[in-house]
C-alpha cells in the first residue's frame, strides 16, 4: 500500500545531534497540510514501530520527539550501536500520511567518572589486603 502526499511542506533537519545524557526536546517536527495554514493544525504524529523508533517518544499533537530515555554516548542502544538513531516520523492528517525519516546522532559529552569497583569487599583477618579500584571515565 503507498502513500498519499496529502500533508505538506514537512519541515525538519534530516540529522539532529543530541547531546548524550541530556532529556527534553529532540526536536519540534512541523508539518502543514496546506488545508489551514498553521503549522501542525490537523496533524496527528507518530512513529514507525521496529528499530530505533521504540527508543522515541512523539507528542501526537505538537511533534515534539523525545527520547524514552536519555541517551549514554558509550553506550549506544541504536539498532547497529554506531550512536546514529535512524527513526521515521509519520504526519497524518484526515487525507494521508506522509513519512520522514530522520537521523538523530548522539554526541558525547564529558561524562563525570564513574567508580566501578564493588561496593563492599572482604578482609580476612591477619591477610594481606589488596584492593583494586577501577575508574572509568
Ligand atoms: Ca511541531
Ligand atoms: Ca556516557
Ligand atoms: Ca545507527
Ligand atoms: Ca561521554
Amino acid at each position: 500500500m503507498g502513500f498519499t502526499s496529502k500533508v505538506h511542506e514537512y519541515q525538519i533537519l534530516s540529522a539532529i545531534e543530541f547531546t548524550e545524557n541530556e532529556i527534553g526536546s529532540v526536536t519540534d517536527v512541523d508539518a502543514n497540510d496546506g488545508d489551514s495554514g498553521s503549522k501542525d493544525v490537523g496533524i496527528t504524529f507518530s512513529l514507525a514501530s521496529g528499530g530505533d523508533n521504540d527508543l522515541f517518544a512523539i507528542d501526537n499533537s505538537t511533534g515534539v520527539l523525545t527520547f524514552v530515555s536519555s541517551p549514554d554516548y558509550e553506550v549506544p542502544t541504536d539498532a547497529n550501536t554506531d550512536n546514529y538513531y535512524e527513526i521515521t516520523v509519520i504526519a497524518t492528517d484526515s487525507d494521508g500520511s506522509t513519512n520522514k525519516n530522520i537521523t538523530i546522532a548522539v554526541t558525547d559529552a564529558n561524562d563525570a567518572p564513574q567508580i566501578t569497583s564493588s561496593a563492599t569487599t572482604d578482609f580476612a583477618e591477619n591477610g594481606t589486603y589488596c584492593f583494586r579500584c577501577t575508574i572509568n571515565r
